[in-house]
């Protein structure tokens, strides 16, 4: 029977009794409570240097970084291995995995028994959420990885504060992780345990609980992120009436000084990190883009009926490669010093490197794989999911409300994916709810081949597809109901940076030249920009837009901005495709909705003669 000192402040017994039962089941050789201490951070990094797991990086260039690599079965979330075990199968609804729950436990009992030895069990206390505001949540992780106790550190509030946040009676989600790679006596252990056939990321949405097993990496491991602030954290918000979204939130500063905050959705690999951060031209004049989160965001009704949102994490978790100074310099200067890097390739003189860093690869490289790099290999040196861990308060843009526990008001919703055809570069939807039948079908190109066919539109309704916990269509509903409750509906818009000529070029610059779109879509709010009234929204004449700094031609912008009716009808064709999986529960006015796009489908500026009609 293992004995361990609990934190003075602790106050729950049945914290206690979770954490003891854990232990005799999982069989740990020690119990660690973790207090969120910079010595603790710095003493489990070291834990790692001489595990072999972490490499130090160069002081005077990384200052207290490291990079690993992981195993190579385990880079990335395993979407079908991810389980939403409710009650009712109709609960997790035809986008989530689901197993009977006491089916569920009985497979984890068996791989759980005994799947710590060797190793010393971590408890860490977590607040998602600035400590003690009331739209935080608590949540505990147990686990056997050291690289999620110091990456946990980062991602969120983390330490003993939080058993005086919980007190007796606070609630928190519970969370279990485990490698799943037990040593016998004397084995030596690898520099990335993982399990690298079993892996299992299993919610319990009515029980509030998390167990994974198996895996060490991101999103699998670090369960406050995906696990709790999205898909735990969604179930939450539709019973408690609020809203759990993979959203980014950026503040907007004109050159008046008018603030403005926008929360914006995007698949992966549509660049969210990089809009959060965005730096806007200097000809347009003194804007400032300002972050509060790049991947999460908690939306609650205030008494007035206005939308605040917080950024539940206190990090980022980002994608390294296609990373570099003109492509987004604020992320670069973040990850300057105080960052944990895994599966990037490191460089002879002790710091990283990825592809998009830099045009030269390094000589000397070491690739994500641990091996000397050669670059005629024709394979990348960093996988393309290589990820930054960063503190969100190095970051230069980071918003001065950032930490503020009411949140910042939400003017508009932005939704976005990957579409080289169809959907123009920016439109604003008639009114909330063609708002939300906009961001239930969007769709996204794929650029891996993980999740299916390169190039065909996977939908991914509201960038949420493997992240709500619940039936979708449920979902959709909440988002309409959430809207008929508020005063003043925030506007919503979609965008699309990826559009290309019929010569499959590229239309749109993107990163910085995104901030004309994000003028337009604030004008709008404000009520001062026109706009022409397509058959599928409110759209932006060329003469709208700000093009001070960058020559795009009217042609191009027609290009970019053209509803192509056949192509229209075909898109709004494969909504069906979409809507059948979820007939049962589907909200009726989405058919209203579809058909009414359809009706509209005939019009065009030239068609009607426009030269800037105000709606
Ligand atoms: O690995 S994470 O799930 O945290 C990141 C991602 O896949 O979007
Ligand atoms: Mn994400």
């Amino acid at each position: 029977m293992l004995t361990t000192k609990y934190p003075a402040n602790l106050k729950q017994e049945e914290i206690i009794a979770w954490v003891k039962q854990t232990a005799e089941f999982c069989q740990p050789n020690e119990i660690y409570w973790c207090d969120g201490s910079e010595e603790e951070y710095n003493q489990m990094c070291q834990k790692l240097v001489d595990k072999g797991t972490f490499i130090k990086l160069n002081e005077q260039k990384r200052p207290n970084s490291y990079a690993c690599f992981s195993d190579p079965s385990d880079v990335a979330r395993v979407e079908d291995k991810t389980f939403i075990c409710s009650l009712r199968k109709e609960d997790a609804g035809p986008t989530n995995n689901w197993v009977a729950p006491k089916q569920m436990k009985a497979t984890l009992q068996g791989l759980f028994n005994g799947c710590m030895k060797g190793r010393t069990l971590y408890v860490i206390p977590f607040s998602m959420g600035p400590v003690g505001s009331p739209l935080s949540r608590i949540g505990i992780e147990i686990t056997d990885s050291e690289y999620v106790v110091v990456n946990m550190k980062i991602m969120t509030r983390m330490g003993s504060k939080i058993w005086d946040v919980l007190g007796t009676t606070g609630d928190f989600v519970k969370c279990l992780h485990t490698v799943g790679a037990p040593l016998q006596e004397g084995q030596q252990d690898v520099k990335w345990p993982c399990n690298p056939t079993v892996k299992y990321i299993v919610h319990f949405p009515e029980e509030r609980s998390i167990i994974s097993y198996g895996s060490g990496y991101g999103g699998n491991a670090l369960l406050g992120k995906k696990c709790l602030a999205l898909r735990i954290a969604s179930s939450m918000g539709r019973e408690e009436g609020w809203l759990a979204e993979h959203m980014l939130i950026l503040g907007a500063k004109s050159p008046q000084g008018e603030k403005t905050y926008i929360a914006a959705a995007f698949p992966s690999a549509c660049g969210k990190t990089n809009f959060a951060m965005l730096i806007p031209p200097q000809e347009m004049g003194d804007w400032e883009i300002t972050t509060v989160g790049d991947d999460i965001a908690w939306i609650h009704p205030d008494e007035k009926g206005d939308l605040y949102a917080i950024n539940p994490e206190s990090g980022y978790f980002g994608v390294a490669p296609g990373t570099n100074f003109k492509t987004n310099p604020n992320a670069m200067a973040t990850i300057a010093k105080n960052t944990i890097f895994t599966n990037v390739g490191i460089t002879p003189d002790g710091d990283v490197w990825w592809e998009g860093m830099s045009k030269e690869v390094p000589e000397g490289l070491i690739d994500w794989t641990g091996k000397l790099y050669d670059p005629q290999s024709g394979k990348p040196a960093a996988h393309a999911n290589a990820r930054f861990t960063t503190p969100a308060s190095q970051c230069p843009s980071i918003d001065s409300e950032w930490e503020n526990p009411k949140g910042v008001m939400i003017s508009a919703f932005i939704f976005g994916g990957r579409r080289s055809t169809t959907i123009p570069l920016v439109y604003q939807a008639f009114n909330w709810n063609f708002g939300v039948y906009l961001a239930s079908t969007m769709g996204s190109e794929m650029t891996a081949a993980a999740f299916g066919e390169i190039g065909k539109v996977r939908r991914d309704p509201f960038a949420m597809l493997p992240f709500c916990g619940y039936h979708v269509a449920d979902y959709f509903n909440h988002w309409l109901q959430f809207g008929r409750n508020l005063q003043r509906p925030p506007r919503i818009f979609g965008v699309n940076w990826f559009r290309k000529s019929a010569d499959g070029k590229f239309l749109w610059n993107g990163f910085g030249d995104n901030m004309r779109v994000l003028k337009w879509v604030i004008d709008r709010i404000k009520g001062r920009a026109s706009a022409w009234e397509s058959a599928i929204g409110w759209m932006p004449l060329y003469e709208d837009i700000d093009w001070n700094g960058y020559e795009f031609s009217k042609e191009d912008f027609e290009k970019i901005n053209n509803i192509d009716n056949e192509a229209w009808k075909t898109e709004l064709l494969a909504h069906e495709e979409l809507f059948e999986k979820m007939y049962d529960k589907l909200p009726k006015e989405y058919i209203a909705m579809r058909e009414l796009l359809l009706s509209g489908l005939w019009r065009s500026p030239e068609k009607l003669g426009l030269a800037g009609e105000v709606g």
